[in-house]
This record gives structure tokens, sequence and C-alpha cells, in this order.
């Protein structure tokens, strides 16, 4: 060996390991960090920790409550925290003649953390930001710890080097365990810290808050507060199909907030101005001391392609927004309702509409009988039967503007959207699936069709160039404002199909069956369907 040369040597699998566990600690603690002004839930290991709690089957979860002191949560992120620990040890261990394993191994880790975010319920655009800087930090801080790992000499007795000099093992040595411990000890202080401040934001409150307007609710609704929306007829979803009411996490979710808006109820406001005789300024609880409604609505997103999922169905429950406005006297020529929420985004629904009692517009609490979950606008946001989300259906609404098409567009029309018009006809199928197998004979064919709050008034379904069949429509509350299921049997033999549908609205009009994609308006056209029939 050549004098002053740096030998490079593996690192012992101690060495390995240290450094990827400090490497890691490193990193999850600046993800724990970066993750407070992001969204704290999306913390890397809050994240996996809170997908670990939401995939165990509820059993085990309440006996891993029952056995844990400290509550099942803690246990959970100390759980993950140890996977966490020993798998990155593990894979520094096997970094000895590469820092491949330890590189790919921590990045898989930091893509676990991501996934864990950015799939969690709410969660927002930049969700995934915390695991990847956490990834980021991991493997950089890995590199750089493993390579001075490599720089410490083999172990010689006497502390000489092969050649007979003085090693500089103890001043190699002591770097790379003074760089270790800095960065272990920096990831621990960061994850910590993270820790205590969490519980101390503003959007730590948002949880309970939720959870005590949904118990305000309850007592209201116990009190005969709540004027009850109809309850569903029997029969309103057909076997196999759709459900009626879409369940709240899988109801379609449509916003340009990066992160959700923590909005903390007790220091909301709704301000209603602009072309108004009298200004009115109301808190949560002027809202909830006037009469309260339910509503089943069929809310749909513009952007909805045709047989796409951006549309869902719910039981609203909320105060009558028509009779509210009517008492800031809005100014006649004032034909639009521009609605702000807290992060700047703007809706503009036609006065018209908004002003109809008969259509129903609500200041929407809940959905499904709870207090409306952060991402879909907690505490209170705008529905509107009939038009689409875009130009009505505000989340987070803290602003309602009276004012005119002519003087503001709105944050989608300024973005090549086309002004709101009416909803359109649509239908879907939904079973059997795409491409699906089925047995000749009795096929039977399942879908919804919604046209608010004209509401549908026939469903046919095709096989083929064949003729239209009718099919059978099931029940629905009362009214235009939401979907409507339907059912068709065919008599199918062995080859394959291509069905179609065809909804008519009340008005006896029946879907534009021209295909146009989304932009500037709504799509249309007939949903189509290809099915194997063997
Ligand atoms: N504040 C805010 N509200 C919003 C939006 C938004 O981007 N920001 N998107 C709208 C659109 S385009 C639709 S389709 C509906 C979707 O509501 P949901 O996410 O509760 O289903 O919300 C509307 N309200
Ligand atoms: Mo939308």
């Amino acid at each position: 060996m050549t004098a002053g040369a740096v030998r490079r040597d593996r690192p012992g699998p101690a060495r390995g390991g240290l450094a990827a566990l400090a490497a890691t600690a490193l990193g999850v603690g600046a993800g724990q960090l970066v993750a407070l002004p992001v969204s704290p839930p999306a913390g890397p290991v809050t994240a996996v920790a809170g997908q670990v709690v939401a995939l165990t089957p509820p059993a085990l979860a309440e006996a891993a409550t029952v056995g844990a002191g400290l509550g099942s949560r803690h246990t959970v992120v100390a759980g993950v925290l140890v996977v966490l620990a020993l798998a990155a040890a593990g894979l520094g261990a096997l970094s000895r003649s590469s820092r491949r394993p330890g590189t790919w191994g921590l990045a898989a880790l930091g893509l676990v953390g991501a996934v864990a975010a950015a799939t969690a319920p709410g969660a927002g655009q930049l969700d995934v930001l915390p695991a990847a800087i956490s990834l980021a930090v991991t493997v950089t801080t890995f590199h750089g710890l493993h390579r001075l790992a490599s720089r410490i000499p083999p172990f010689t007795p006497e502390g000489t080097l092969p050649d007979g000099r003085p090693a500089r093992e103890s001043l190699t040595r002591r770097r790379f365990l003074r760089a270790s411990a800095a960065a272990g000890a920096g990831g621990l202080v960061a994850g910590a810290g993270a820790a205590w401040i969490a519980p101390r934001l503003p959007s730590a409150r948002i949880g309970p808050a939720r959870d005590a307007l949904t118990a305000r609710l309850t007592t209201l609704a116990a009190a005969g507060r709540v004027a009850p929306a109809a309850g569903l007829p029997p029969g309103a979803a057909f076997p196999g199909g759709t459900a009626f009411a879409t369940p709240v996490a899988d109801f379609y979710r449509i916003d340009t907030a990066l992160r959700v808006p923590a909005v903390d109820p007790a220091s909301w406001r709704l301000r209603v101005h602009g072309m108004v005789g009298r200004e009115l300024d109301l808190g949560l609880d002027d809202l909830l001391a006037r009469p309260l409604v339910e509503r089943w609505v069929t809310m749909a997103c513009v952007s909805n392609e045709v047989g796409g999922g951006l549309v869902s169905t719910t039981r609203f429950t909320g105060v009558e927004l028509a009779p509210l406005l009517a008492e800031a006297v809005p100014d006649r020529a004032a034909d639009q309702v521009l609605s702000t929420s807290t992060d700047g985004w703007t809706a503009g629904s036609p006065a018209s509409v908004v002003l109809d009692p008969a259509r129903g517009a609500l200041l929407a609490v809940a959905m499904d009988g709870v207090a409306l979950p952060p991402e879909h606008g907690f505490p209170v946001r705008i529905v509107v039967p009939g038009l689409y989300g875009y130009v009505s259906a505000t989340k987070w609404v803290t602003g309602i503007e009276l004012t005119t098409f002519a003087a503001r567009a709105d944050y989608w029309r300024v973005r090549g959207w086309a002004p709101p018009g009416p909803m359109e006809t649509a239908s879907r199928i939904d079973a059997p699936s795409s491409y699906a197998q089925v047995p000749a004979g009795r096929v039977v064919v399942t879908g919804t069709a919604w046209a608010v709050p004209r509401g549908i008034s026939r469903v046919e379904v095709g096989v083929g160039d064949g003729p239209w069949v009718a099919a059978e429509l099931a029940p629905v509350p009362a009214g235009g404002a939401t979907w409507r299921m339907w059912r068709a049997e065919l008599d199918l033999a062995p080859g394959r199909y291509t069905l179609r549908c065809r909804a008519t609205d009340g008005d006896g009009v029946p879907q534009v069956a021209e295909r146009r994609s989304p932009l500037p308006g709504a799509a249309t056209g007939l949903p189509t369907r290809s099915v194997v029939v063997a």
C-alpha cells in the first residue's frame, strides 16, 4: 500500500448497520418535522402507523387496545419504529462490499412511507412530501456515513497499519462514530420534537371539534330540531349493484387544496356581502340556531368522464341557503352567487338557482349523519342540487358575495371552464364489470342514472346495435335530486357483446348521445361495456 493512500475497506456489519440506523433516524426525524406544517398525519412513521391501524381487523385492534396500557396508537407507533430500526440495521449490515443493499432497501422503506401518506383517507396533494424528504435525507446520510466507515482501516493489533505506519484508525473511527451519533441524535430530537408539537397545533383540534359537532347535531336531531330526510325506500339499490348511499370514505373528492384546510369551527365565520341590502356575518352557533334539514343529494363533478366515478350520493344535513340569503336582501341585478373558501377558491352559481327555495341549496355541516370530514369541507360547505361542484359546492366556505357574471369570474371560469349550465342527464353501467366473463343465459345488468334536479323517468339497455330494452327502475327518495338505480335482464347466448345504456330525464328528454369530452363543459355520450358471455 502506498503511503498516504486511504485504504478502502468493507465496513463490517456493525458499522454498516450503525450507518443505516443513524441515517434512518435522521431521515425519519426530518420527515416527521416537515410534516408539521404540511399535515402532521403525513409524517412517514405516523402515516405507516395509521395504515397499520386501518388495516388491522377490528377484533385484533380491540385485543391490542386492551393489552396495551398506553393505548393502541402509541403501541403501533412503537412497533413501527422497532420494525423500521431492525430493517434499517439489517440493510446496513448487508451493505458490506457495496452501498447498494442499504441504498435501495432504505429507499424502499421510504416509499412505503410515501404510499402510506398518499393513500391515507383525506390525504392532501402535498402529503407525500414528508416521506420524500425523509427518503432523500436517509439515503444521503447513509452514503456519507458509509463512506466514512469505508475509510476506517482494518483492525490491526498495536494500532499500526499492515505497512507498519501508525494507524489513523482511531481518528477515522472517531469521526465515523461522531457523525453517526450526531445523525442519530439529530433524528431523535427532531422526531421527539415533532411528536411533542403535533398535538399542540391547531390542526390537532379538528378531530375533537368534528366529534363535538357530530354530537351536537345528534342532540339537535333528538330534540326534533332537524327535519329528517325521507328514509330510503326499500329496494333503492339492487342486490349486486352500486349502493344508493355512497359510504363517506368512498365519496369522490376533487379540490385544488395542496393541504386540506384546518378550519376551527369556534372561529369560523360566514360573511354574506356584495350586492345586498344588508350584510350578514354568521358564526357556527348562528347557523345551528336556524332550522336544520336533511337532504339526499347526488353530487357530480363536471370533469367526470362518461361511465366515470366522480359522482356520489349522500344524506347532507344543513341549513337552507335560499331563505338565509333572502335575509341579506339581494339586489335584483345580482345574477351570480360567488362563494369563497378559506383557501381562496371560488365558485360562481346562478343566483336564480341558489335563491330558489324549491331547489334546496344547503349550507351543509354533515354528511351521512356525521360532521363533514376535513377533506369534504369541515365545518361548512355549500351543496346546490343540480349544479356541478365546480360552480357551487364550495368547501371550507367563509364568504358569499352577490355579484354579476359580467363583473366576476370564478376559479375555473378563469381557467377555461364554461359558466354554469344545467346538469347533463347521465347514466352508467356498473355490473357486470368491464370484460367480465358471465355465464350464458339470463344476464343481469345494473347501473345508475342521474339528472338532478329533473330526475330519471326511464333507462334503456341495448346489446350491440340491437333495439333498446326498458330497464327496471328502483324507487328513489322524493324529488329528482339523486341518482336512480336500474336493472335489466338480458338473455344472451355465448359470445362477445357491447352493452350500452341510455337514460331519459324527468322532462322526457333522453341523454345526449353525441360523444363529447369534459372541458369546457360536462361530458356527453352513451356509456358502453364489453362483456364476454361463455
Ligand atoms: N374550496 C374548494 N371547494 C371545492 C373545490 C375546490 O377545489 N376547493 N372543488 C369543487 C369541485 S370541482 C367539486 S366536483 C366538489 C367536490 O366535492 P367533494 O370533494 O366533497 O366530493 O367540490 C367543489 N368544492
Ligand atoms: Mo368538480
